[in-house]
């Protein structure tokens, strides 16, 4: 066991699967249980056109990170600038943060030689601090198998749109989940205290400790949410409710990439609430859409940890079918899957 193709083609499905089938219920407070199980009924029943449920932002941009390194030999934050400027101009209603459109119209303007600036000008020169860089993240872990490239292009990955520290840690953090899960035979524990590891030294650098406090949240913050994750899960039943307050499930990647790696643990214990036949997957990406608000991106980071780690037989075929796209999730897996382990050989 270890990073089988299978999972490279489970991640990029699940990312999918989290998009397509969350957005339908993006931006509501509730969703109830009835409303979620019917419409998942309603997948498994064949009662949707193939390729009926689009995806949206998250994965458009998912899809131009994944293009991005499958081209170019070495990383190319010009070459992703471009393909996001060019993947937004192309289609632009695909549910884009209300911020980062001004980057793209910054990136097309010419005016900017320096393809990381417009990001610096959000929010009155703060950066942003959405969850956009961490939605889109998959593509890196896929494509590098070494932990040090996982933070350092999850980050300039990330720098693009979300300059500031809270954005792009959360798509380091939310990398490193798809990367542990991607290695298999890891559990609950263990893979919680390899990516506390990490973000502690993620999270002391200067310009973390500054942004942390500038937003009053206490230091390291998501280090914090990485240990109340680990609270929650030696809790027998936690109502959703809690997990709403206490992680979040907002628009901000302090408040969703914590919920996402969360319920990727808590699914891998059995979910009452759902149909007794839903594998894993199937329960993560309908917990997450059970939790409401920010879905479709909580449910695509979840997807994309849950597919790295559970691999594609746990993707239902009905569910594959409804999602735009998923042809090339496929074969982009394969893609990937063979330069991960070109790059591993080479070390
Ligand atoms: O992060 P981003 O790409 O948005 C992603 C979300 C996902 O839910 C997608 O599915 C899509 O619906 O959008 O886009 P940004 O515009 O950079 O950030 C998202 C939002 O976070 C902004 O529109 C703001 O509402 C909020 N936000 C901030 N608000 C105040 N101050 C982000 N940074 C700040 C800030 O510094
Ligand atoms: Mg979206
Ligand atoms: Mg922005
Ligand atoms: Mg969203």
């Amino acid at each position: 066991m270890s990073a089988t193709v299978s999972r490279f083609r489970g991640a990029l499905l699940g990312a999918l699967l989290g998009d397509c089938l969350g957005s339908v219920f993006e931006g509501n407070t509730y969703v109830t249980l009835r409303w979620l199980n019917d419409f998942l009924k309603s997948l498994e029943k064949g009662e949707r056109p193939n390729e009926a449920l689009s995806y949206t932002d998250d994965t458009a941009m998912a899809r131009s990170i994944v293009e991005s390194v499958l081209e170019n030999e070495v990383f190319d934050a010009e070459d992703l600038a471009n393909r996001f400027t060019a993947e937004y101009k192309k289609d632009p209603d695909r549910g884009y943060g209300m911020g980062v459109v001004h980057v793209f119209e910054k990136l097309d303007s010419g005016e900017y030689k320096n393809v990381f600036n417009p990001a610096k000008e959000q929010f009155d020169g703060k950066g942003s601090y959405g969850n956009g860089a961490a939605m889109r993240v998959v593509g890196i872990s896929l494509a590098y198998p070494s932990i040090q490239d996982i933070i350092q292009y999850a980050k300039t990955s990330g720098k693009l749109t979300h300059a500031s520290s809270l954005g792009y840690n959360g798509a380091i953090l939310q990398a490193l989940a798809v990367h542990y899960a991607l290695q298999g035979e890891i559990n609950q524990e263990t893979f919680l205290e390899k990516l506390l590891h990490h973000m502690e030294e993620v999270e002391a650098d200067e310009k973390s400790l500054k942004e942390a406090r500038e937003l009053e949240l206490d230091e390291f913050p998501y280090c914090n949410r990485l240990k109340k994750i680990k609270m929650f899960l030696e809790q027998e039943n936690v109502p959703r409710k809690n997990v709403v307050n206490e992680l979040g499930n907002g628009i901000a990647a302090l408040e969703s990439v914590p919920t996402a790696i969360y319920s990727f643990l808590r699914c891998l214990n059995p979910v009452t609430d759902f149909p007794s036949e839903f594998n894993n997957l199937q329960s993560t990406i309908a917990y997450c859409i059970s939790l409401g608000g920010d879905t479709d991106t909580i449910a695509t980071m979840a997807g994309a940890i849950a597919g790295a780690f559970h691999g594609e037989e746990q993707v239902p075929l009905s569910w594959k079918l409804c999602a735009e796209g998923h042809k090339e999730a496929e074969s982009w897996g394969e893609q990937l899957y063979g330069l991960y382990h070109k790059r591993l050989q080479s070390t």
